[in-house]
């Protein structure tokens, strides 16, 4: 668990925390499971004081729990270390084929079409206007072979490129003092992630795979590849991005997932 990194982090606020954590658990807990899943939960995030909290009906508990998981994507969100870097891997490393996923199979994946596509801009940005994928290609590009970590139990190293991220926020005019970057995809899908993960020199807005146009099941016309976090949080056919103060979860996220997903 993330969590248990707080020796890395130098500037956390612990009395944040517990004054956090004291404010989400003024509920009292009857239910001695869920109080021993609670009592967990806390014990994960670090923050073990359960002691006489009781929580009188499911609704309340099940808010406490919503409650505590956002609480731990703030958790998280403070542990993050802008400055720390993924691993990197040699070439040969690479994992032959790269596996392919998505919440359907093969034959559903979404057809782009590069000529009429644009990719849109919206929210708390200077220039909204919409780009072209030259355009996007015109920027200077970088590349990566990192990891990629599914929880449905695989992982596989990669090598993808393209356009910094934190470049394509700034060339934007984004305000990177706002909370949340958002994807919309071409094919339902939708994530969100926290400004510091999109400003994080690894995360790459993905236009190749291996030294190839990316191809159409690793996410046409382009990804959002983010070696600091787990797969479901790396958007593929991304059509629309959106800088907010809004949280809007995600696909996955809104099921239950872990909403800052690091790995
Ligand atoms: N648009 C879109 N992006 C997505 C998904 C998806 O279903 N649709 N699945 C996610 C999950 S769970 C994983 S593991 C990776 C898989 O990426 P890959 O096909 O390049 O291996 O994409 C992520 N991004
Ligand atoms: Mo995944």
């Amino acid at each position: 668990m993330p969590v248990e990194k707080t020796t890395r982090s130098t500037d956390l606020d612990k009395s944040a925390i517990l004054v956090e954590a004291r404010s989400l658990l003024a509920p009292r807990i009857e239910d001695a499971s869920r109080r021993a899943f609670l009592t967990r939960s806390l014990t994960l995030g670090g923050v073990a004081m359960l002691s006489g909290c009781s929580l009188s009906n499911d609704d309340q508990v099940e808010g406490v729990l919503a409650s505590i998981s956002r609480f731990n994507d703030r958790v998280q969100g403070w542990l993050f270390d802008p400055r720390s870097l993924a691993p990197q891997y040699p070439a040969a490393m690479i994992t032959r084929p790269f596996p392919f996923n998505a919440f359907y199979g093969l034959d559903d994946i979404p057809q782009v079409d590069q000529d009429t596509y644009r990719l849109e801009i919206t929210g708390k940005v200077g220039d909204k206007r919409s780009w072209r994928l030259e355009e996007l290609h015109a920027m200077t590009q970088v590349e990566q072979i990192t990891r990629h970590i599914c929880v449905e139990g695989w992982s596989a190293i990669g090598r993808w490129g393209g356009v910094r991220f934190s470049d394509f926020l700034i060339r934007i005019g984004a305000d990177t003092d706002a909370r949340y970057v958002g994807f919309k995809c071409a094919d339902d899908y939708y994530t969100s992630i926290d400004m510091a993960t999109a400003l994080h020199p690894q995360t790459l807005l993905a236009l190749t795979y291996d030294g190839q146009v990316l191809p159409r099941q690793y996410g046409f016309p382009m990804k959002l590849r983010m070696p600091t976090k787990l797969g479901y949080k790396n958007p593929k056919h991304i059509q629309a991005i959106f800088v907010t103060d809004t949280y809007t979860g995600g696909y996955w996220e809104d099921q239950g997932y872990s909403w800052f997903g690091g790995s």
